[in-house]
């Protein structure tokens, strides 16, 4: 036998032996399933492969078995990880530059199992082998026998296997190679996983069959009309019963139809058949354009409240089940996204499907990334270089020609971050002339040359503004710029999810909502990808780059999602859900109204129902529900508060009004009474109690007390009423998260830290205690060693019946020239006041810029349950707009009032053991509550990859005051 040949491994051509792609289509010729467990066996290189594996008489009994589809590295890696591990880079290429080559340390399995042609299998025709998607390379043979060899890792591709198969049992045989040229085309910022990863099966191909089927059904939103037009296999016939169509292929048929939008996924079934193969069809009819400078679907702007949706499950990689997919539609619905960019690769093919389905739309992206080059100012960048068009060429007709008759599909990418080039030109070109009905998205030309929106990641809300106004800067090339400046604007990524945030999402939507232009854009990014791991004793965690030893890594920056690993939604998609709800509502107590607009771009508000409620002081006196009549796409209506609103008695404390918006009835998505959208305003009562008498302290044990409340010889708080408490103290100090410890151009956290500020080391200095006739007041001096700069910090501490007041200011001296992470005390507590309730904004987390879904209520939780489990750990779970709050537990409460307001965070560890924490495992629970009451807190942003905190948000230092009042019971 002769030695092995491996050229294609290096080779840029994307593939021989392979038939021409087509559409993915539910067929009823014979199909046999090949996923399951294969023989597997992982050679660590070319050099190191199994000579002859092949061969059907090759035995490989005792190699190990591998299921099929999976990512080889995925496997057992909390114990001895037989393949490998998973490896994360964001844009470095994990191997040396030097296109097309790839490293001899090139981890290859080989992949092998029999299986039995069944009896009945058709004995004319053809018989293909179809794999959805192996990553990076691969060779396939059938009972030893080439059949060819692909690259692009996220596209199908087949194989004519007709000739070289037998009756009865047959052997498959494929190599897969983690490196291949092809790499060089996907560097994606994910984890570099291996494998058949998606599914694998035979299929007939009966002759005169139906190969592949483009439906063309658009809709005419002037007359009502669909029309349907269906290339296929000459002779084939199209019927769609439900309109009375019946035509042959290629013609044309209309019909008065409903039309397909993302917000009314209306499909009609059809059947395309010769008499030898029939194909289902689910049509979705809607014509997409560029019109007036706008993307219209049905003649309608469209507003795309989107994110970009990497495939990822935390125990299988980018191997995903039907559910998972449908889950995360599901989830995405709940939380009033409408749009997918497929960042950056096409999804398995069932998630178009369910996209169809669900409605959502989806912007297609092709499987290629060249990020790597930009670190080689980049130099020998495919996107340019001739040598690649074949490649560039193969991918996006792979893509478009198994994805065409998506309705969900309203825009092909080429793909991400490749820089710009005649390859892509070439792409958009061919796209373009095969399928005219849809645009062409691409970020990288921001000229935009030879795509027909305008694309850019992670422009701030000053430019976006400029954009929307038609008057950004001109394109580099002057002669493309009243093309650019003509075209729809959206942001493809922004808002980046990483960590706590992202913040200021409400200054996009604002501008979204202003200017018809910016078509909205696509959150970065829908999930986080750690992936699952058990510590010994079993506490799950979530790993990111490095935690597998890589020796090139970027660490948790592939832990940016709007959903933790495990799915569960993060602050940051619950704050998106409302910033971006589909219906604003408007509760306004001066004229006792209730404005309902309905910022859908379709769909009147008949499927909802509202509700209000009246809450005195968060508890509920009045419910009911609120007549609104259905509402048409962009208009608002407006109704009278209910009459039961107004007869109720003055209340004592705050009293709010809360509308919701819910399902009416269920959707495939959620059920009846699934919230949509909410609307509140205070109608009376501001209870912003203030401290007022006071008595003078009493000398005691060498320190002070006020009524129940006893200082030590510092001034220091050290019980109140029988509570042994630790502070309050100044505290300007949060866990940096990830928005303050990136950023572009600078980096908030490291100036926090440095020589000079040392807010995370600060030490309090007394300065002086004085008693008064009206209670004690404590100066000090805050500052860390090595600073000059610090914070005069006084205490006045009165007493007023049960209560104690403390008021606290704050007074910069030096030269303070960065905002503060917060500005507050802590305290602590012991840990069996661990249950908590409070009186404010609710019920999750909120900070400056992350405001937008804390409403005002009345909430219950604990301790733990107020932890937002970020898997990188960082300051979390602070509540905004608190107005008092409590701890109870062990027989005792400790109730904290604002004046007016605090934010407030209660956490069972401090926030240096927060920043300490690599993982959440490191988090470990003391004997102690340690609380903050915050006066504000710096804004969140998106510096992770973005621009930082708006001005607005940020907590510049100035002298300032705040009160709070304590109060404990039994
Ligand atoms: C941008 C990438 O397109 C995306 O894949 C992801 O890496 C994101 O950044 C950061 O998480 S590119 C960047 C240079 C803006």
């Amino acid at each position: 036998m002769s030695r092995t040949d491996f050229t294609y491994v290096e080779s840029v051509s994307p593939g021989s032996g392979r038939r021409d792609p087509r559409a993915a289509l539910a067929s009823d010729a014979a199909a046999l399933s090949l996923d399951g467990e294969w023989r597997f066996n992982l050679a660590a290189g070319l050099h190191d492969t199994t000579e002859g594996f092949e061969a059907p008489e090759f035995d490989a009994a005792n190699w190990d078995t591998l299921a099929v589809p999976s990512m080889w590295q995925m496997h057992d890696l909390d114990g001895d990880a037989p393949y490998g591990k998973p490896a994360y880079t964001n844009t470095y290429y994990p191997f040396p530059v030097d296109p097309p080559r790839i490293p001899d340390a090139n981890p290859t399995g080989e992949y092998r199992r029999t299986f039995t042609l069944p009896a009945e299998w058709p004995a004319t025709g053809r018989t293909v082998l179809r794999f959805e998607g192996v990553d990076s390379a691969f060779a396939v043979w059938v009972n030893g026998v080439l059949l060819g060899d692909g690259k692009g890792s996220r596209l199908p591709t087949e194989f004519d296997a007709t000739e070289h198969l037998a009756a009865g049992e047959n052997t498959i045989a494929v190599r897969v190679h983690q490196w291949s040229a092809a790499s060089y085309l996907e560097d994606q910022d994910m984890w570099w996983l291996s494998g058949i990863f998606r599914p694998v099966a035979l299929v007939h191909r009966p002759e005169n069959g139906i190969e592949d089927v483009f439906a063309h059904a658009d809709y005419d939103h002037a007359t009502g009309l669909g029309t349907l037009r269906v290339e296929t296999t000459a002779g084939a016939r199209v019927t769609v019963p439900e309109l009375g169509i019946d035509i042959a292929a290629g013609e044309t048929a209309s019909a008065p139809v409903e039309p397909w939008t993302a917000e009314t996924p209306r499909l009609y079934d059809a059947v395309v058949a010769t008499d030898a193969e029939r194909v289902n069809l689910r049509i979705g009819f809607r014509t997409v354009t560029i019109e007036d400078g706008l993307l219209k679907v049905n003649g309608r702007r469209i507003l795309l409240r989107g994110v970009n949706r990497h495939e990822w499950d935390p125990d299988h990689g980018r191997t995903l089940s039907v559910e998972t997919m449908r889950r995360d539609l599901e989830i995405m619905k709940r939380h009033n996204v409408n749009a997918v960019r497929t960042s950056h690769y096409p999804p398995d093919r069932r998630f178009l499907d369910l996209c169809d389905e669900i409605g959502v739309w989806v912007v297609d992206e092709c499987d290629l990334e060249t990020h790597g080059f930009v670190h080689h100012e980049w130099r020998d960048n495919p996107s340019g270089v001739p040598m690649w068009r074949d490649a560039y060429l193969d991918r996006m007709a792979r893509m478009v020609e198994r994805d065409k008759n998506h309705a969900s599909v309203i825009m092909w990418s080429l793909g991400n971050e490749s820089h710009t080039g005649d390859n892509l030109a070439a792409m958009s070109e061919w796209a373009k002339q095969r399928d005219p009905g849809r645009p062409i998205h691409y970020e990288g030309d921001w000229d935009s040359g030879y795509v027909d929106v305008y694309s850019r990641m992670y422009a701030d809300t000053a430019e976006t503004d400029l954009i929307g106004q038609k008057a950004e800067g001109r394109t580099k090339d002057p002669a493309l710029d009243e093309h650019r400046r003509n075209i729809p604007f959206i942001l493809c990524e922004y808002a980046h999810a990483m960590g706590n945030g992202p913040g200021g999402l409400t200054e996009y939507q604002r501008l979204f909502e202003q200017y018809e232009r910016c078509q909205g854009g696509f959150i970065w990014e829908w999930i986080d990808h750690g992936v699952r791991r058990r510590t010994e004793d079993g506490r799950e965690w979530f790993a990111y780059g490095g935690d597998f030893d890589e020796p090139l890594h970027d660490g948790n920056f592939v832990i940016d999602g709007l959903i933790f690993p495990n799915r569960e939604p993060s602050p940051g998609l619950v704050e998106f859900k409302k910033v971006i709800e589909p219906v604003r509502i408007s509760v306004q107590p001066g004229s006792r109204t209730v404005t309902v607009a309905n910022l859908r771009d379709f769909a009147d508000t008949g499927d909802l129902a509202f509700t209000w409620t009246v809450e005195d002081e968060g508890r509920a006196v009045a419910e009911g529900e609120l007549e609104v009549r259905a509402v048409a796409a962009g208009e608002s209506a407006i109704v009278a508060f209910p009459a039961a609103v107004a007869a109720l008695a003055q209340p004592d404390g705050e009293r709010w009004l809360t509308v919701r918006a819910v399902l009416a009835k269920d959707e495939p998505w959620a059920e009846a009474g699934h919230e949509i959208a909410w609307g509140q305003s205070r109608l009376a009562g501001v209870s912003a109690p203030a401290p007022s008498g006071g008595t003078a302290p009493v000398a005691e044990g060498g320190g002070y007390r006020l009524g129940g409340a006893a200082f030590d010889a510092l001034g220091r708080l050290t019980a109140i009423g029988g509570l042994e408490i630790e502070g309050p103290r100044l505290d300007l100090w949060r866990a940096p998260v990830d928005n303050d410890l990136l950023g572009w151009t600078s980096q908030l956290a490291p100036r926090w830290k440095d020589r000079n500020a040392g807010l995370d080391r600060l030490e309090h200095k007394v300065l002086d205690i004085e008693s008064t006739a009206d209670g004690l007041t404590v100066s000090t001096r805050v500052g860390a060693g090595g600073a000059e700069i610090a914070m005069g910090a006084v205490y006045r501490w009165r007493l007023e019946g049960a209560r104690l007041w403390l008021t606290v200011e704050v007074n910069p001296e030096g030269k303070w020239d960065f905002p503060l992470p917060r500005l507050g005390v802590r305290a602590s507590v012991p840990k069996a006041l661990d249950q908590v309730e409070w009186f404010g904004g609710g019920p999750g987390e909120a900070y400056a810029d992350t405001r937008a879904a804390a409403r005002v209520g009345r909430f219950q939780s604990t301790v733990a349950g107020m932890q937002t489990p970020y898997v990188f750990p960082q300051e979390n779970g602070s509540r905004i707009d608190v107005r008092w709050a409590s701890l109870t537990g062990g027989g005792r409460s400790l109730k904290v009032f604002g004046a007016p307001e605090f934010a407030f965070t209660a956490r069972p560890w401090t926030s240096e053991q927060l920043e300490a924490a690599n993982h959440t495992y490191d988090l470990v629970e003391g004997d102690r509550v340690y609380v903050n009451f915050d006066a504000a807190l710096q804004g969140m942003g998106s510096a992770a990859c973005g621009p930082g905190v708006l001005p607005q948000h940020r907590l510049l230092p100035e002298a300032t005051a705040f009160t709070l009042g304590f109060e404990v019971t039994e």
